[in-house]
């Protein structure tokens, strides 16, 4: 079943595009400086708390008409994981992928492509924003992650999720991780089709994150597994994610 949920259209904050800049209301303006963020969030547990102060996280990203969709969805990062396990799954049309949702997590659960696809899906268009200074605008469909994770049991102790992905870098699988605010937010899905089409490798096949109050590298592709955990302490190098740990890009890329 599909729900098409129209989301009001909130110009809370205005991209300019390939600019560093972020038009932005009020006090938000202040995040969005680069030294003033440093301080600010200097901590996970200020971070968390002042984030929220300052900005409604809860909010949704504003969604567009189908008419307004990019005629071309940019691919970027890895456009195809390339590796023996992926040509394997890919060769079969996905047929063996699984999703691997455990950790802080009453039932693990191992969700097939159709079971994936079973759950109520949300249709969403939304802007993808990269910080490497383009945006495009594309259509999304999946179930929300937040049903996932009930559906597994997420116990009280989780604060974070993890998303494995099938593509390496280095030897290691891309990561990511976001907290439970954007995990249960509502625009926050697992989405198998791009455009109304079944989502291709270069975008991410089978299953992404869309995870629409952040920026575009939080959009884990290919994925493999969903953890939920206390802590990302010994995951990676413990910033969070590949470019967090690797890049010194921030874990909190809110907009
Ligand atoms: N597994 C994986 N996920 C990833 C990346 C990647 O290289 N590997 N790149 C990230 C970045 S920087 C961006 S901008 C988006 C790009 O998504 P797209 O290829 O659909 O445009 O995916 C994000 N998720
Ligand atoms: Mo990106």
């Amino acid at each position: 079943m599909t729900q098409n949920l129209t989301a009001p259209l909130i110009h809370r904050r205005t991209l300019i595009a390939g600019g560093a800049g972020l038009l932005l209301a009020g006090c938000d303006k202040v995040v969005q400086i680069p030294a003033a963020r440093k301080i600010l969030f200097a901590g996970e547990d200020m971070h968390r708390g002042l984030q929220r102060a300052l900005s409604n996280r809860d909010a949704l990203a504003p969604e567009f008409r189908p008419d307004q969709r990019s005629p071309f969805f940019r691919p970027n990062g890895t456009r195809d994981p390339g590796t023996p396990a992926y040509r394997a799954m890919q060769a079969n049309n996905f047929a063996d992928w699984r999703l691997r949702v455990g950790g802080l997590v009453a039932t693990p659960l191992s969700i097939s492509l159709p079971d994936l696809r079973r759950f109520p899906n949300r249709r969403q268009i939304t802007r993808h924003d990269c910080v490497e200074g383009w945006s495009a605008i594309g259509q999304w469909t999946g179930p929300q992650l937040g049903t996932i994770l009930k559906a597994a049991g997420i116990r009280d102790a989780a604060r974070y999720v993890v998303f494995t992905c099938a593509d390496l870098y280095g030897g290691q699988p891309y990561y990511e991780s976001i907290d439970l605010v954007d995990a249960f937010h509502p625009q926050t899905i697992l989405a198998w089709a791009l455009n109304e089409a079944v989502l291709g490798v270069a975008n991410g096949a089978p299953v992404r994150l869309r995870v629409e109050r952040q920026l575009g590298y939080k959009h884990a592709k290919y994925l493999m597994s969903v953890d939920a955990v206390a802590s990302l302490d010994g995951i990676g190098k413990g910033k969070g994610g590949y470019w967090e740990d690797n890049v010194d890009y921030d874990w909190y890329a809110g907009i």
